[in-house]
């Protein structure tokens, strides 16, 4: 049974007991470990805003519109082959097997879409984020099981998922604790209706849920990348390495990524420079010229998520793929999610390195976050 985020809000007692039940210490287990819990990944821990259960096209988002297409801001990808899934001895169960793909060449925005890119968009076509509008529950409740109790009515306000630091160490299995359903957060207000973007038109915007994405890729003419596209642009030419960069530690000279140092999520130091975003083009691109392809802020794929996808491949070599069919997330069945890809800000060394190049992260078409955005490509 899925819990979308709205659900845990209103069985978060439930829910406590659920997550105490799943980190009880072990036989031989130190208290930190049995506090870290065995699965802490924030690959595991993104919550969902409302999860609304019907399945999109799986094409959506992946389609070439019609009209024009600026290339200014956007680096061309030649075409090639390459080693998809982690080769590098540290992938989850959803980056394996490794197996060969061959990509088109394509045009990829060098940096993730900006606030005032974002803004242009919003300025020519008058739209309005996920994150903008008031929930309406007669529409979710046609989502979800009958007589799923209504949650507060305090839930129902135009609201985003924001980052909260807790001020004391917390189970790493109950994200929970340090997302927060805050009201007023969205692209324009990134931690709430105090927060502003002003002076910070080159960061990268937030709080961009995949349909909001794909709707600034029409139009702007372009698209969202397939999964390989991604995966293939990032890695820049290196094959079977774990970074854009290839195998340094993060931290190699002076740090090559906007991530997380201390422990989180209750210590952020930011050695890197930055305690959350950083504005984009702020470390070095990866050899292809893209920049911030690990950290910095998440970024949607057109690609479902299928925890056995890569387990069901069996040509030797695959073609442009376009992930599979329908959505699987174990933890959540019944709640159609997209590949997210490349870490952010929040990611660290000892929690969930989500910044490997073959990592991914799942999330519901509706959610946007603190830390996702996205960028776009182009084949024409
Ligand atoms: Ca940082
Ligand atoms: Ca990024």
């Amino acid at each position: 049974m899925p819990i979308p985020f709205i659900q845990r809000l209103a069985l978060l007692p439930v829910f406590l007991v659920l997550f105490s039940c799943a980190s009880e210490k072990k036989e031989g287990q130190s208290e930190q470990a049995a506090i870290d819990g065995d699965l802490a990944s924030c690959h595991d821990n993104i919550p969902d805003r409302f999860a609304p259960s019907g399945q999109k096209s799986t094409q959506e988002g992946a389609l070439e519109p019609d009209g024009p297409v600026s290339h200014e801001g956007m680096i061309w990808i030649e075409g090639g082959e390459y080693t998809r899934g982690a080769a590098d001895g540290r992938g989850r169960k959803d980056e394996l097997p490794a197996h060969r793909v061959k990509v088109d060449g394509f045009w990829m925005d060098a940096t993730e879409v900006t606030n005032a890119q974002f803004a242009a968009f919003v300025a020519a076509t008058g739209y309005v984020t996920v994150a903008e509008k008031k929930p309406d529950w007669e529409e979710i409740k046609k989502q979800l099981p009958p007589g799923t109790p209504k949650p507060p009515e305090e839930v129902f306000v135009a609201a985003s998922l924001t980052f909260n630091p807790p001020s004391q160490r917390v189970s790493l299995q109950n994200a929970a604790q340090w997302w927060a359903w805050t009201e007023g957060a969205n692209w324009r207000h990134p931690q709430g209706p105090e927060s502003s973007i002003k002076g910070k038109e080159n960061f990268p915007v937030v709080h961009i849920a995949w349909e909001d994405a794909i709707e600034y890729a029409k139009w702007a003419g372009k698209r969202l990348p397939t999964e390989a596209e991604w995966e293939y642009a990032a890695r820049g030419g290196e094959e079977g390495k774990s970074f854009p960069w290839g195998d340094k530690p993060v931290e190699s000279d002076g740090f090559l990524a906007n991530i997380w140092q201390g422990e989180f999520p209750i210590n952020n130091v930011g050695e890197d420079g930055y305690l959350g975003l950083a504005p984009v083009k702020s470390f070095d691109p990866n050899s292809y010229g893209l920049f911030d392809m690990a950290g910095n802020v998440w970024e949607w794929t057109a690609d479902w998520y299928h925890e056995d996808y890569y387990g069901g491949i069996t040509e030797d070599m695959v073609v442009n793929p376009t992930g599979p069919a329908s959505s699987y997330d174990p933890q959540e069945p019944t709640v159609p999610k997209k590949v997210v890809k490349g870490g952010s800000f929040l990611c660290n060394v000892s929690y969930c390195e989500g910044y490997r190049v073959s990592a991914k992260m799942k999330s519901s078409l509706d959610t946007g976050l603190e830390h996702t955005g996205f960028r776009c490509v182009s084949s024409r």
